[in-house]
């Protein structure tokens, strides 16, 4: 861990915008390429090292892997900010895999996220669903993931370890929604087909991954420990209103911690207003907890970022 005489170093990532939420569930959650900009900036300003992006259609707010629409908002990040931006391969379960690549095969980032395996991926808890909704497409995605595979199968894993990392120098944020997926990391890095320093992001409370209680993210850790020793470093995200309460938990066990509207819309028991209210929230419990944020130059030196 980086020491400092203030004490130990934090990383903040913020995941903006996401492909579960949607635009009738909160009025803040950012869609159009502007809104995603200035979100993603805002955070960045108030302490968030490492930004998880998706895109949206511009028009309606559906989520978009058009790498066309990326290119509206990922100029204008790098240019307003030294923050790491960190592109999503996992887009959405309804999105094709090579649809989910295309942003980042364009982009080249210095990370991408990288989802550890195939699975039932339900939406967050039904407090998230409004009365109505603006869009239709908004009810028929809710429907259509109940019936539809989030697909990493071993072969796709391989081919984005090779495509990005090999070939482009990516590092990755390792999405684990269980504890199976963290055996899975260990055998691509048993395999040589990945290296460390790990960033695995422990995912709790999606629906058809572990759950978002304080046991599972104890026993997660134990078993990286095991598998990993020294070479990783672990970040949270917790869905929903589970969010805080987890990511607080992560920074009091030596862990890093992830907030943003992809995750969670709230800010304590009011609809967050911004991302960027988030990553305050978040900071100030950390200061609270005399732990320090990360700048990005130390978030890219304790991941060996490409930079
Ligand atoms: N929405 C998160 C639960 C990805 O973008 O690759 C998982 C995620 C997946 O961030
Ligand atoms: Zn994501």
């Amino acid at each position: 861990m980086t020491q400092s005489k203030g004490g130990r170093k934090v990383i903040i990532t913020c995941a903006v915008t996401g492909s579960v939420h949607t635009p009738s569930m909160s009025p803040y959650l950012p869609v159009t390429p502007d809104q995603i900009a200035e979100e993603a900036i805002a955070a960045a300003e108030a302490g968030a090292a490492i930004l998880h992006l998706h895109a949206r259609n511009p028009e309606d707010g559906r989520p978009s892997a058009d790498p066309a629409v990326f290119r509206r908002f990922l100029p204008r990040i790098k240019q307003a900010t030294d923050a790491v931006v960190n592109i999503s391969t996992g887009g959405s379960s309804l999105m094709t895999l090579d649809d989910r690549l295309a942003a980042a095969t364009q982009a080249q980032p210095e990370m991408c996220s990288l989802n550890m395996g195939s699975m039932n991926f339900g939406l967050f808890p039904m407090l998230d669903r409004p009365r109505e909704w603006k869009h239709a497409w908004e009810a028929q995605l809710l429907e259509a993931t109940r019936s539809t595979l989030f697909k990493n199968t071993f072969a796709d894993i391989e081919g984005i370890l090779e495509r990005l990392g090999k070939g482009f120098g990516t590092r990755f944020e390792f999405e684990c929604y269980d504890v199976g997926h963290l055996y899975s990391l260990a055998h691509f890095r048993d395999r040589g087909l990945v290296e460390g320093p790990f960033f695995i992001q422990f995912v709790l409370g999606i629906l058809g991954g572990i759950g978002a209680d304080p046991e599972n993210l104890d026993h997660m850790k134990r078993i990286a420990d095991k598998l990993f020793g020294d070479d990783y470093r672990f970040s949270v995200l917790a869905a929903g209103r589970a969010q805080m309460p987890l990511i607080t938990m992560a920074a009091a066990m030596g862990g890093n911690v992830r907030v943003g509207l992809e995750d969670s819309l709230y800010d304590g028991r009011e609809l967050a207003r911004s991302n960027a209210d988030q990553v305050r929230r978040i900071r100030s419990i950390l200061e609270s907890l005399s732990l320090e944020v990360a700048t990005p130059a130390e978030a890219r030196e304790m991941l060996a970022l490409k930079g």
